[in-house]
Parts: C-alpha cells; sequence; structure tokens
C-alpha cells in the first residue's frame, strides 16, 4: 500500500528530525550557562609518585562545564597541571579564595587551551571551582586531595 509506504518513511523523518534536534539541542547547552549547576558523575583519579627522584605530575582537564577528574589524591609535591580542554572560558579558583591570590587561575589565564601548573607541597584537601560554571559545592568544582609522602 502507497499510503503506508509514505506514512513509514514520514515516520522514519520524525525520529530523525527528533534525534537532529536533540543533538542540536545538548549541543547548544554546552555554552548554556543555565547548565552550569548540572549534577555531573563524579570522577576520581589517584597518583602515585614515581620510584627514585622523579617528579610526580598529575593532570586535570576543564570541559565544559565540569572537572574531569572531580576528585585527584596525589602525593604532596606532585605538579598538576589543570588544563581548559573545552570551548569555554574557564577558571581554577580555590574555595575561599574567588580572586586565586594563593593559586589557580582566572578567566584571563584559563582561556580554551590554557593551562596552568600548581605544586601542592602541602597535605590537605584543597576544594576548588569555576566562578562561571560552579560552586564551591556544585556545578564545575573539584578536590584535590594531598597525602603526606
Ligand atoms: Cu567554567
Amino acid at each position: 500500500m502507497p499510503v503506508l509506504g509514505v506514512y513509514i518513511i514520514v515516520r522514519h523523518f520524525a525520529a530523525v528530525a527528533a534525534v537532529v534536534a536533540l543533538a542540536l539541542g545538548v549541543s547548544a547547552c554546552a555554552s548554556d550557562p543555565d547548565d552550569a549547576l548540572r549534577v555531573t558523575t563524579a570522577t576520581t583519579a589517584a597518583v602515585n609518585v614515581p620510584a627514585g627522584n622523579g617528579t610526580a605530575t598529575a593532570t586535570i582537564t576543564a570541559i565544559d562545564n565540569n572537572f574531569e577528574a572531580q576528585t585527584t589524591t596525589v602525593t604532596a609535591g606532585t605538579t598538576i597541571t589543570f588544563e581548559n580542554g573545552g570551548r569555554n572560558t574557564h577558571n581554577v579558583v580555590p574555595e575561599g579564595d574567588p580572586k586565586a591570590t594563593t593559586w589557580g587561575a582566572l578567566d584571563a589565564a584559563f582561556a580554551p587551551k590554557a593551562t596552568y601548573s600548581h605544586t601542592f607541597d602541602t597535605p590537605g584537601t584543597y576544594v576548588y571551582y569555576c566562578t562561571i560554571h560552579g560552586t564551591p559545592s556544585a556545578g564545575m568544582f573539584g578536590t584535590i586531595i594531598v597525602t603526606a609522602p
């Protein structure tokens, strides 16, 4: 039946259109400030000091819009490099230090593809966030746990 065939084709295109609309919607949301406080899946990473005199390093990547890994555990003395792997400008700001005077990188220093490194010498828990897309406890935030060597 030709009518049924047309109906199936129409239904097929409707499904494709829905998928395309969904993809465009997701894409648009990537730069939408409204999704700044969306719930993201927590991720963790642990880095060990290499044997001998090697310098331990770790990388935390800012994507649109969260930090990967969200929780990073390193040994004191580890240099952590933050890289902006997203398309949006982000920043890395320690909790309680919104101008990043102790460590961190503000917007101008953390555009897409930019990197910022800091060596964490003192054991402790360091909460940081992006002031554009998060708070110290929601959205684009992360925790660095520095353990004693
Ligand atoms: Cu951000």
